[in-house]
């Protein structure tokens, strides 16, 4: 069960879904603003552990250098958070980009898997996920 800030969960039509018509669409309003997204998850013991979704990244940002908008994706564990992967308007591209994370630091651990997006005060992102999985082997 996710839990996210208000919009984050949406059917809207602006932005296509990977699969059905729900996903998660953190920032893109081209004002200064942060989205998450969160998810209590107890990983199951095991050698490994795989973190994966797809990602779409949509900019009105024209820089090819600079990362004004960021998702950054996370692990809480207790008091420490890691910080897994972080995407940025320079990641935007033209559909869902599928993405695995290792997350084999947090097998057997009840943790909080959070994505955060942030963007700066104009030029929105928009970062749509969808079809999350967390895997072990
Ligand atoms: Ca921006």
């Amino acid at each position: 069960m996710w839990s996210a800030s208000s919009g984050v969960i949406t059917n809207d039509s602006g932005a296509p879904a990977a699969s059905g018509s729900w996903k998660a669409w953190l920032t893109g309003y081209g004002t200064t603003r942060t989205d998450t997204l969160t998810q209590q998850v107890s990983v199951p013991s095991a050698a490994n552990a795989t973190l994966s979704f797809k990602l779409y990244v949509s900019s009105a940002e024209t820089t090819t250098s600079r990362a004004y908008d960021t998702l950054k994706v996370q692990v809480v564990s207790g008091s420490s958070t890691t910080t897994l992967a972080t995407y940025s308007n320079l990641d935007e591209g033209t559909g869902y980009v599928t993405r695995t994370l290792d997350a084999s630091a947090f097998t057997g651990k009840s943790v909080t898997v959070r994505f955060v997006g942030t963007e700066d005060s104009s030029l929105g992102t928009s970062f749509v996920v969808d079809d999350t999985s967390l895997a072990t082997s």
